[in-house]
């Protein structure tokens, strides 16, 4: 046995050389450092192309993991597969969700600290499908006790009762997050996953009362009218058929042959019942999604005095029983406006178009507060109660950036967000980077600095002033001044992902957020017991302005951020492959420009230019060490000089490498794939050797 071992590692390495080119010509090489040709855009996109057309759609950037979507479903999500990846070095097995997932799995064990998981891209490029995945890959492969299967459970269930009322069809994307998501996964010191915590952010409620031609409004609409059973709907006094709702038909296209309605009915009903929804709360939960189907349903016509009237009684008065509100003070409160007066209340007559303005205000909040309602509720159900210490790797799903033919106050705050992200994304690899060769001894005039990758000056100024009007008038004036044509009421922002116009109108309403007060008064006295928690007394007496919907968005996203920087980072930069949703279709044009917004030519360049690997001596060693005879099968002193022993051996050259404290750096991309490539194969020479010699016996 020993003499075959020390055969193989004289053996010939041109022919070893040779076979892995011809490998990885088919297939393209697994991480993009591997690239021997200088990094060119041309060759990152040719690497890219050739793995997604043989189903590679993950690819590394070092640590980084790419993501192409594959719009079809692959084999590589099987219980088996994530069995492969467990407890396995990130370079051993190729690029997956799942060696991320481990990775930080892992290192959270070992060293005891909090981790998350950021996945970005623009719509449709495949967040939330990986944030999924990777809640999955927890579920099935971390240790669990029967106790703990309880949270486990809730924890992968919450998905489709978020996505249900938080999710909906849109032009880019059929199952498009129209909020976003950080989701706490907590483990105990044994690594058991024993608690959840979410926070949602800027749920887009004006959706539920319109939608642009091609888009549906939320799922939950759909599903309850599709799958809800007879009795409920009886209950609830609608009527099977989307099309009698005017809230759900302004897109044109309330049945879509991707979504199966009623199916997911039946999924999220099995949800509610595991994550500790009573009878009642549902009960009340869908009495607010009918009243909202009812409310859109409402018409007013003017009265001889120009005034606003109700046309019709019959939707109010199904509202005011799902809602517990009493009916005449509805109809009233929905057709005038209390106003304050010295020290007197005086009732005002509302026109037409006020009153639609009102009845699509309360639809809007009544829906928007049942969302944090939702997700307030699902965290209570995943809430660990001891008080143990826990570690936590976090995830983060966002809506992505998107670009509309009409861009308003939402894609607005959308893109405003993903620009933070992106804008910590660069500051914390560049920035982690140099503090590892400063932690590791190293030093290195070529590594890049921090905030030489991007500029976004220009969104900090905006940032600044976003919840002041006078900011969009000033932006309009100045666009009104360049030569590119643009409409008076639109302004333009240059984002790191493209430029984006936005349309003005509205902005100020949305940002305000205003329900009438006495529509508020009788939404805290309704009986509703969801809509009676959302609305609370408190609110009437207080005198203070309620901060403006972007203030609010800035700061959750600050205080996000102020959590992210807390914890140990690791990247999924996900693509989106082609416009139509079409599988294998790899469009060159639109995949470049993402490859380009998303830095990652950038990061590539920074991972070339500095060492492009370093890994701790034990894990070199270990891995390569058959490579040479006096590490091979076993080396007996400090892991720092066996891999010395093993590099002199194998021939790097100085300049090819430096060593760290606990690690060693390879520069070039080249020498550790010339490693890896004569690894790969005496493996398997290795292998078919001892097969024949068993054979033969
Ligand atoms: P997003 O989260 O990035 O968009 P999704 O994760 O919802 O995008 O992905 C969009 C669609 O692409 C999914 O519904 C699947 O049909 C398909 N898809 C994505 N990833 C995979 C995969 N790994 N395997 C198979 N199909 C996939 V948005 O929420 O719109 O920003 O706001
Ligand atoms: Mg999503």
């Amino acid at each position: 046995m020993e003499e075959v071992r020390k055969e193989e590692v004289e053996d010939n390495t041109d022919i070893i050389m040779e076979g892995a080119l011809i490998a990885r010509d088919r297939v393209g090489v697994q991480d993009f450092v591997l690239l021997d040709s200088h990094t060119s855009e041309a060759a990152f996109l040719n690497n890219l192309r050739k793995r997604y057309q043989e189903n590679l759609i993950y690819t590394y950037i070092g640590t980084l993991l790419v993501s192409v979507n594959p719009y079809k479903e692959l084999d590589i999500y099987t219980v088996t597969q994530m069995q492969l990846y467990r407890g396995v070095n990130f370079f051993e097995l190729p690029p997956h969700l799942y060696a991320i997932a481990d990775n930080a799995y892992r290192v959270m064990c070992s060293e005891y600290n909090n981790h998350f998981i950021l996945i970005s891209g623009e719509s449709g490029a495949g967040k939330t499908e990986a944030s999924k995945k990777i809640l999955q890959y927890y579920a099935v492969t971390c240790p669990t006790t029967e106790q703990l299967q309880v949270v486990r459970d809730r924890l992968l269930l919450s998905n489709p009762v978020l996505e249900a009322f938080g999710n909906a069809k849109t032009l880019r994307n059929d199952n498009s997050s129209r909020f976003g998501k950080y989701m706490d996964i907590q483990f105990d010191f044994k690594g058991a996953p024993v608690g959840g915590h979410i926070l949602s952010y800027l749920i887009e409620k004006s959706r539920v009362v319109h939608q642009n031609h091609g888009e549906r409004n939320f799922h939950i609409f759909y599903q309850l009218l599709e799958g809800g059973e007879k009795d409920l709907l009886c209950w609830l006094g609608l009527e099977r058929n989307p099309q009698k709702y005017a809230y759900l038909i302004q897109g044109r296209c309330a049945k879509v042959f991707s979504i199966n309605d009623k199916n997911d009915w039946k999924i999220v009903r099995k949800a509610f019942s595991i994550i500790d929804f009573t009878e009642k709360d549902l009960e009340h939960l869908f009495g607010i999604v009918a009243s909202v189907l009812h409310l859109g349903n409402i018409q007013f016509e003017e009265d001889s005095n120009g005034h606003a009237i109700i046309r019709n009684g019959t939707q109010i008065k199904w509202i005011s029983k799902l809602l517990g509100v009493h009916l005449s003070i509805l109809q009233e409160s929905l057709t005038h406006r209390k106003i304050e007066a010295r020290s007197e209340e005086v009732l005002s007559p509302l026109n037409v178009d006020l009153a639609f303005y009102a009845r699509d205000a309360v639809a809007k909040a009544i829906y928007g507060r049942t969302f944090t309602w939702l997700v307030n509720k699902i965290n209570g159900s995943l809430a660990n109660k001891d008080s143990t210490r826990k570690t936590v790797i976090g995830l983060l799903d966002i809506y992505g950036f998107e670009v509309l033919d009409t861009n308003s106050f939402e894609q607005f705050c959308i893109n405003y967000c993903n620009e933070k992200l992106q804008q910590l994304l660069i500051e914390m690899t560049l920035k982690a980077e140099q503090e590892e060769y400063e932690m590791e001894g190293i030093e290195d005039e070529e590594c890049l600095r921090p905030g030489e990758a991007t500029d976004l000056s220009f969104l900090e100024k905006l940032e600044e002033k976003v919840g002041d009007h006078a900011h969009f008038v000033t932006r309009k004036l100045a666009d009104q001044k360049t030569r590119k044509s643009i409409d008076w009421v639109d302004f333009r922002l240059l984002h790191y992902a493209g430029e984006v116009t936005y349309c003005a109108v509205g902005f100020l309403e949305k940002n305000n957020d205003l329900l009438y007060r006495n529509l508020k008064e009788v939404l805290c006295n309704s009986k509703n017991g969801i809509i009676r928690e959302c609305f609370l007394l408190s609110e009437l007496d207080s005198r203070r302005r309620p901060e403006t919907v972007a203030t609010q968005f800035k700061n959750s996203l600050m205080s996000l951020i102020e959590i992210l920087m807390s914890k140990e980072p690791s990247y999924i930069r996900c693509i989106k492959p082609n416009e139509n949703k079409e599988p294998g279709k790899f469009d060159d044009c639109l995949i470049r420009h993402q490859v380009k917004y998303l830095g990652l030519m950038e990061h590539l360049r920074v991972r070339r230019a500095g060492f492009a690997y370093r890994r701790k001596y034990e894990h070199f060693l270990q891995r390569y060490k058959s490579l040479c005879p006096a590490t091979w099968p076993h080396w007996h002193g400090p892991a720092a000089e066996g891999v010395e022993r093993l590099i002199k051996h194998i021939g790097y050259k100085p300049e090819e490498y430096k060593l760290g404290r606990t690690k060693i750096f390879i520069r070039f991309p080249k020498t550790l794939f010339a490693t890896e490539d004569a690894f790969e194969i005496r493996k398997h020479l290795l292998v078919s050797r001892l097969q024949a010699k068993y054979k033969g016996r």
